[in-house]
């Protein structure tokens, strides 16, 4: 696959439960680049191309999209983007998109941040978002929180097993998230 050598942290949790938002923070403060695998789709959507429909409508009903749409995107996210620390953002969200990813790019994360908040607050945060998006009804949150437990948990549960989840408790206000953040990306010498 003729990658350049890329360090990735996945940053995985709920619907709502401040992964974007977060990112934003890492950006600023530790030089990373940030990649929303939904952002990304949700761009697919709009440049009108021919998996388009197929995407909103996965993502209207909050199921996954076949990973090998969302991991052609990512890729040449990677390839296209000078940086070499990337925060893959909303992704893996099940077992088969992980292995894909692992087997089509090669590459296995540094660590995964993982934020932990409970379904109410999520769903407190998306009805209140008002960003416009398609998938931000109580409806298709209820789906979301759904798939999130039956198929994006257990992703969670594998690097878990492999020492390599950061677990932040995403419950609180957001500069307070922040510090916590900050001490997982923080080298302990300093
Ligand atoms: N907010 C954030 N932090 C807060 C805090 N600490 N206290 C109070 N409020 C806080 O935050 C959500 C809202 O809460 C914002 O208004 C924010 O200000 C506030 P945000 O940072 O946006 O949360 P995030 O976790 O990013 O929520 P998001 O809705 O983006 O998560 P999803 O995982 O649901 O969405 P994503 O874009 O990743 O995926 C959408 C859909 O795309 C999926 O359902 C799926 O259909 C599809 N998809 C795939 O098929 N494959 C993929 O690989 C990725 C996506
Ligand atoms: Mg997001």
């Amino acid at each position: 696959h003729a990658n350049k050598k890329v360090t990735v942290v996945f940053v995985l949790g709920g619907p709502g439960s401040g992964k974007g938002t977060q990112c934003s923070n890492i950006v600023e403060h530790f030089g990373y680049t940030h990649l929303s695998a939904g952002d990304l789709l949700r761009a697919e959507i709009k440049s009108g191309s021919e998996n388009g429909t197929m995407i909103q409508n996965m993502i209207k009903e909050g199921k996954i999209v076949p990973s090998e749409v969302t991991i052609k995107l990512l890729q040449r996210a990677i390839q296209e983007n000078g940086n070499d620390k990337f925060l893959i953002d909303g992704f893996p969200r099940n077992e088969e998109n992980r292995a894909a990813f692992e087997s089509v790019t090669g590459i296995e994360p540094e660590f995964v941040l993982f934020f932990d908040c409970p379904e109410e607050e999520m769903e407190k945060r998306l009805l209140s978002r008002n960003q416009g998006r398609e998938d931000d009804n109580i409806e298709t949150i209820r789906k979301r929180f759904n798939v999130y437990m039956e198929s994006s948990l257990p992703v969670i549960e594998y690097y878990k097993a492999k020492g390599k989840v950061r677990k932040i408790n995403a419950a609180r206000p957001i500069e307070e998230v922040f510090k916590a953040v900050k001490a997982v990306f923080t080298p302990e010498s300093e």
